[in-house]
């Protein structure tokens, strides 16, 4: 089976990450997960990413914060899709990591997530992967299947308490 990357910039960026990570296992995605420092590690990072396709990944998701370089520097060297993960920051915001990863040049795309996006990057690598999985495609259809009943059983739980009510049992 088709094989994800997921590689972040430092372990305070695991709490985001690991929502890809489940998400993936949810969908019954293979994946491998590492740690590396674009800048303070780049020997190390440019071998990964240089093997990442002889490895077998066919997307890499790439999250980093502030100065956000490492989801670009993949889309530079590895070539297939990458799903690029801003981080929240303390001092912007994540502001910082959002343009830092979405602002890409000609020719080198990153497909970049919300602040904070995880599990959406998970997602958006299964769909890569289902437009040639069919089973990967049907556990896709049948997890959106799965958000739409949540939400109606959401209205017709608010319908049965009321908005007062429905606001109580969320306390
Ligand atoms: C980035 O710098 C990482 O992706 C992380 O989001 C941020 C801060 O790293 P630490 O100082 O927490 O290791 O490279």
């Amino acid at each position: 089976m088709a094989k994800v990357g997921i590689v972040m910039g430092s372990d305070s960026d695991m709490p985001v990450m690991a929502k890809a990570a489940r998400i993936l296992e949810k969908l019954g995605v293979e994946y491998e997960m590492t740690i590396i420092s674009a800048h303070r590690e780049p020997d190390i990072f440019f071998q990964w990413a240089k093997e990442a396709e002889g490895k077998g990944f066919k997307v890499i998701i790439a999250g980093a914060g502030k100065a956000a370089h490492l989801p670009g520097m993949c889309a530079a060297v590895f070539p297939l899709p990458v799903v690029g993960v801003p981080m929240k920051t303390s001092d912007l915001g994540g502001v910082d990591s959002l343009y830092s990863i979405v602002q890409m040049p000609s020719g080198i795309p990153v497909a970049t997530v919300a602040i904070n996006g995880g599990e959406n990057a998970g997602i958006l690598a299964a769909k890569i992967l289902a437009a040639s999985d069919e089973g990967l495609l049907t556990r896709l259809k049948e997890y959106a299947e799965g958000l739409k009943t949540a939400v109606a059983e959401k209205a017709k739980r608010l319908d049965e308490l009321g908005w007062k009510g429905y606001l109580d049992q969320m306390k």
